[in-house]
Protein backbone atom coordinates (compact mmCIF):
# COMPACT_ATOMS: atom_id res chain seq x y z
CA UNK A 1 0.00 0.00 0.00
CA UNK A 2 2.89 2.88 0.96
CA UNK A 3 4.54 2.24 -2.31
CA UNK A 4 1.35 2.56 -4.46
CA UNK A 5 0.93 5.78 -2.23
CA UNK A 6 4.24 6.68 -3.32
CA UNK A 7 4.23 6.29 -6.86
CA UNK A 8 1.03 7.89 -7.08
CA UNK A 9 2.41 11.11 -5.38
CA UNK A 10 5.53 11.11 -7.93
CA UNK A 11 2.79 11.43 -10.96
CA UNK A 12 0.92 13.80 -9.55
CA UNK A 13 4.25 15.61 -9.53
CA UNK A 14 5.11 15.00 -12.57
CA UNK A 15 1.64 16.54 -14.28
CA UNK A 16 1.99 19.40 -12.10
CA UNK A 17 5.22 20.21 -13.52
CA UNK A 18 4.11 19.50 -16.61
CA UNK A 19 1.33 21.42 -16.77
CA UNK A 20 3.22 24.54 -15.22
CA UNK A 21 5.55 24.25 -18.58
CA UNK A 22 2.29 24.05 -20.78
CA UNK A 23 1.20 27.59 -19.48
CA UNK A 24 4.74 29.51 -20.16
CA UNK A 25 5.59 31.27 -22.79
CA UNK A 26 8.76 31.80 -24.95
CA UNK A 27 7.63 34.73 -26.86
CA UNK A 28 6.21 37.67 -26.18
CA UNK A 29 2.65 37.18 -27.91
CA UNK A 30 -0.76 39.34 -28.81
CA UNK A 31 -3.89 37.91 -29.96
CA UNK A 32 -7.32 39.19 -30.97
CA UNK A 33 -5.81 42.61 -31.90
CA UNK A 34 -8.88 44.94 -33.39
CA UNK A 35 -9.69 48.79 -33.44
CA UNK A 36 -13.54 49.60 -33.48
CA UNK A 37 -14.86 51.19 -36.63
CA UNK A 38 -15.35 55.00 -36.56
CA UNK A 39 -18.26 57.12 -37.67
CA UNK A 40 -17.32 59.64 -40.34
CA UNK A 41 -15.69 62.73 -38.62
CA UNK A 42 -14.35 61.21 -35.62
CA UNK A 43 -11.44 62.33 -34.11
CA UNK A 44 -10.58 59.55 -32.19
CA UNK A 45 -10.08 55.97 -32.21
CA UNK A 46 -9.43 52.69 -29.90
CA UNK A 47 -7.58 49.79 -30.22
CA UNK A 48 -7.95 46.36 -28.13
CA UNK A 49 -5.68 43.22 -27.81
CA UNK A 50 -4.88 40.46 -25.34
CA UNK A 51 -0.84 40.31 -24.39
CA UNK A 52 1.59 37.95 -23.01
CA UNK A 53 5.24 38.47 -22.28
CA UNK A 54 7.33 35.99 -21.33
CA UNK A 55 9.45 38.16 -18.68
CA UNK A 56 8.36 40.97 -16.52
CA UNK A 57 8.58 44.32 -18.81
CA UNK A 58 6.36 47.09 -19.46
CA UNK A 59 4.41 48.82 -22.49
CA UNK A 60 5.97 52.24 -22.43
CA UNK A 61 4.72 53.71 -25.73
CA UNK A 62 2.30 53.01 -28.66
CA UNK A 63 2.11 54.54 -32.14
CA UNK A 64 0.62 54.18 -35.52
CA UNK A 65 1.54 54.96 -39.27
CA UNK A 66 0.49 58.73 -39.64
CA UNK A 67 -1.91 57.62 -42.29
CA UNK A 68 -3.84 56.38 -39.61
CA UNK A 69 -3.39 58.98 -36.56
CA UNK A 70 -1.06 61.26 -35.39
CA UNK A 71 -0.26 59.83 -32.41
CA UNK A 72 -1.23 57.05 -29.81
CA UNK A 73 -1.38 56.46 -26.24
CA UNK A 74 -2.10 54.02 -23.69
CA UNK A 75 -5.63 55.20 -21.90
CA UNK A 76 -7.32 53.17 -18.88
CA UNK A 77 -11.25 53.77 -18.67
CA UNK A 78 -12.29 53.48 -15.00
CA UNK A 79 -15.09 54.83 -13.12
CA UNK A 80 -14.70 58.56 -11.90
CA UNK A 81 -13.09 59.34 -8.04
CA UNK A 82 -11.33 55.92 -8.73
CA UNK A 83 -8.64 57.99 -10.66
CA UNK A 84 -6.72 59.09 -8.24
CA UNK A 85 -5.48 55.94 -6.68
CA UNK A 86 -2.89 55.14 -9.32
CA UNK A 87 -1.56 58.62 -9.65
CA UNK A 88 -1.66 59.80 -6.49
CA UNK A 89 -4.21 61.97 -6.55
CA UNK A 90 -3.07 66.00 -6.70
CA UNK A 91 -1.17 65.29 -10.25
CA UNK A 92 -4.02 64.68 -12.53
CA UNK A 93 -6.80 67.21 -11.89
CA UNK A 94 -8.99 65.74 -14.75
CA UNK A 95 -12.61 66.74 -15.37
CA UNK A 96 -13.50 63.31 -13.87
CA UNK A 97 -12.68 63.82 -10.29
CA UNK A 98 -15.86 65.93 -10.24
CA UNK A 99 -17.84 63.67 -12.45
CA UNK A 100 -20.81 61.74 -10.61
CA UNK A 101 -20.28 58.53 -9.20
CA UNK A 102 -20.97 55.65 -11.93
CA UNK A 103 -19.40 57.59 -14.71
CA UNK A 104 -16.54 56.39 -16.59
CA UNK A 105 -13.56 58.59 -17.48
CA UNK A 106 -10.71 57.76 -19.75
CA UNK A 107 -7.17 58.54 -17.92
CA UNK A 108 -3.61 58.56 -19.98
CA UNK A 109 -0.93 55.77 -18.24
CA UNK A 110 2.79 56.12 -18.52
CA UNK A 111 3.10 52.37 -18.86
CA UNK A 112 1.17 49.43 -18.55
CA UNK A 113 2.88 46.20 -16.43
CA UNK A 114 3.16 42.87 -17.73
CA UNK A 115 4.30 40.00 -15.40
CA UNK A 116 5.64 37.15 -16.52
CA UNK A 117 3.47 34.49 -18.34
CA UNK A 118 0.03 36.33 -17.72
CA UNK A 119 -1.93 37.77 -19.80
CA UNK A 120 -2.90 41.69 -20.09
CA UNK A 121 -6.19 42.17 -21.51
CA UNK A 122 -7.09 45.67 -23.61
CA UNK A 123 -10.92 45.30 -23.53
CA UNK A 124 -13.62 48.24 -24.13
CA UNK A 125 -14.31 49.32 -20.37
CA UNK A 126 -10.73 49.30 -19.49
CA UNK A 127 -7.03 49.08 -20.71
CA UNK A 128 -6.99 50.53 -24.52
CA UNK A 129 -4.77 52.43 -27.25
CA UNK A 130 -6.38 55.82 -28.07
CA UNK A 131 -5.52 56.72 -31.53
CA UNK A 132 -5.51 60.77 -31.71
CA UNK A 133 -6.25 63.08 -34.81
CA UNK A 134 -7.45 59.89 -37.01
CA UNK A 135 -6.14 60.39 -40.36
CA UNK A 136 -9.84 59.30 -41.85
CA UNK A 137 -12.38 57.03 -40.51
CA UNK A 138 -11.97 53.64 -39.86
CA UNK A 139 -13.38 51.07 -41.95
CA UNK A 140 -14.79 47.47 -41.69
CA UNK A 141 -12.02 44.97 -42.25
CA UNK A 142 -9.31 47.50 -42.51
CA UNK A 143 -6.37 46.58 -41.64
CA UNK A 144 -3.30 48.39 -39.95
CA UNK A 145 0.15 48.18 -38.12
CA UNK A 146 -0.14 48.89 -34.05
CA UNK A 147 3.94 49.19 -32.67
CA UNK A 148 4.44 48.58 -29.07
CA UNK A 149 7.63 49.83 -27.37
CA UNK A 150 8.43 48.31 -23.69
CA UNK A 151 10.40 49.28 -21.09
CA UNK A 152 13.09 46.54 -22.19
CA UNK A 153 13.38 48.08 -25.23
CA UNK A 154 11.51 45.66 -27.49
CA UNK A 155 9.43 46.81 -30.15
CA UNK A 156 7.00 45.00 -31.45
CA UNK A 157 4.88 45.81 -34.48
CA UNK A 158 0.98 43.87 -33.97
CA UNK A 159 -1.47 43.67 -37.16
CA UNK A 160 -5.22 44.86 -36.28
CA UNK A 161 -8.12 44.65 -38.11
CA UNK A 162 -10.78 47.39 -37.91
CA UNK A 163 -14.15 45.61 -36.72
CA UNK A 164 -17.66 46.25 -35.37
CA UNK A 165 -17.00 44.29 -31.55
CA UNK A 166 -14.52 42.06 -29.95
CA UNK A 167 -13.18 39.28 -32.50
CA UNK A 168 -14.72 35.66 -31.88
CU1 LIG B 1 -8.94 56.54 -24.27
Amino acid sequence: MRLAAAAAAAVLLLAACGSDDSSTVSELTVERAWARTTPAGATTGVVYFEITSPDDDTIVSASVPADIAAGAELHETMAAGDGGHSHGGDTTDTAGTTAPSGEMVMEPLDEVELSANSTVVFEPGGLHVMLIDLADALTLDEEFTLTLTLGSGDQIDVDVVVADNVPD
